[in-house]
């Protein structure tokens, strides 16, 4: 499948190395002002090719809406996006033709549809996910119209944790790092890493706020339970953390519980979600990211006709693709959110009487 979301929803296509690769986002409401240059700019925010610490393909990522805005606004029609690809070398790719690459997805892409496009990890590349970049762009629009808004940075990268969570930092940091103090020994621990023909993991934390009381949908789709769909659907994302996560299980009740007074909670460890509702508090996730499979260290691998080899890889890749992907993550989150606001507007005859009286 290639869809996600369920009253606003998109659909995304293309590949690494195809023509372009874009979205349909379907079920924005009419009259949302539609900031192009906003889109574009949490597009760059993403692109690669921007430091040293990032890979050094070099793509413009110049998004084109080709249909849903008139005249500044959303038509209520679906609204399509294209990014046209321009930068492929799809010659760094042959010598892996037949060979899949160890931590990738060759391997179980080959296996599922018995052929691959090689070229850049074709469709499980995560190039595909400028389009969820654009689309989620549109959800920010609509969602800041209701005071809400997605924040995100990287609080870890190979084990080298932030103290500080300073989410202004995070927006100046070329990695962005929530912890000033802390990004030159993780900045070093990425290029240590590069400089040895290898790969390293991080983990983004993203901040919702701004969120009413009641998003999120009995049983099925819960809020927490989407949000974790939506992040472990991005590549590379082997956990994530709602609130104090995996500490919770180790935790005291009394410690864990957070206490409610009349002006709402004293602590936050539910990250903002309690029995899949929003409960009005902060939105916290962690997402874990794994480090980048394709590195340039001699592997053992097989190829196509299962006959093992070693092998050195070539081509550009991220040395950590935590950095890239914490903007993924805030597209996703919104685009959840955005979805559940939607949602949520039929839930109790209240909020009818108000539309339809
Ligand atoms: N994997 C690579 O091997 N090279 C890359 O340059 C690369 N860049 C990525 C950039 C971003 C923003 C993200 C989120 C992931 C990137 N990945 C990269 C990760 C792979 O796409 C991913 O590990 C692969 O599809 C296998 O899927 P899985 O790790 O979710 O199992």
């Amino acid at each position: 499948m290639n869809s996600f979301g369920q009253k606003l929803r998109f659909s995304t296509f293309g590949e690494s190395h195809g023509v372009a690769l874009g979205c349909i986002l379907d079920g924005v409401p009419a009259g949302l002002k539609i900031d192009e240059k906003f889109i574009q700019s949490e597009l760059d925010r993403r692109k690669p090719g921007k430091s040293e610490f990032e890979t050094a393909r070099k793509e413009a990522d110049k998004v084109e809406i080709l249909s849903g805005v008139f005249e500044g606004l959303s038509t209520g029609t679906p609204i399509a996006m294209v990014i046209y690809n321009t930068n492929q070398k799809s010659k760094d790719y042959s010598n892996i033709k037949d060979i899949f690459r160890p931590g990738h997805a060759d391997f179980t892409y080959f296996h599922k549809y018995g052929l691959r496009d090689y070229r850049g990890g074709g469709r499980s590349s995560a190039r595909e996910t400028a389009a969820r970049v654009a689309a989620g762009a549109i959800a920010k629009l609509m969602i800041k119209e209701l005071g809400i808004e997605v924040k995100s940075g990287i609080c870890e990268i190979d084990g080298i944790k932030s103290k500080n969570l300073n989410y202004e930092a995070a927006k100046k940091s070329i990695i962005f790092a929530l912890d000033a103090e802390m990004e030159d020994a993780q900045k070093e621990a990425i290029l240590n890493a590069k400089n040895e023909h290898d790969s390293v993991g991080g983990v983004s934390r993203v901040k919702i706020s701004g969120v009413p009381v009641g998003l999120g949908q009995p049983l099925y789709y819960k809020l927490d339970g989407v949000l974790a769909d939506a992040m472990m659907g991005i590549n590379a994302v082997k956990a994530v953390e709602i609130g104090d996560g995996i500490l919770s299980s180790s935790a005291k009740g009394s410690d864990n519980n957070d206490e409610i007074r009349s002006n709402g909670f004293e602590s936050n460890h539910a990250g903002g979600i309690l029995g899949g509702i929003s409960n009005g508090d902060d939105i916290i996730l962690n997402v874990h990211f794994k480090p980048t499979p394709s590195i340039f260290k001699e592997q053992h691998t097989v190829n196509t006709k299962n006959e093992e080899l070693d092998f050195s890889l070539k081509g550009r890749h991220d040395p950590c693709v935590a950095i890239r992907g914490t903007i993924v993550c805030e597209a996703m989150a919104a685009l959840v959110i955005a979805d559940m606001c939607l949602l949520n507007m039929g839930s109790n005859m209240d909020g009818i009487l108000k539309y339809y009286k």
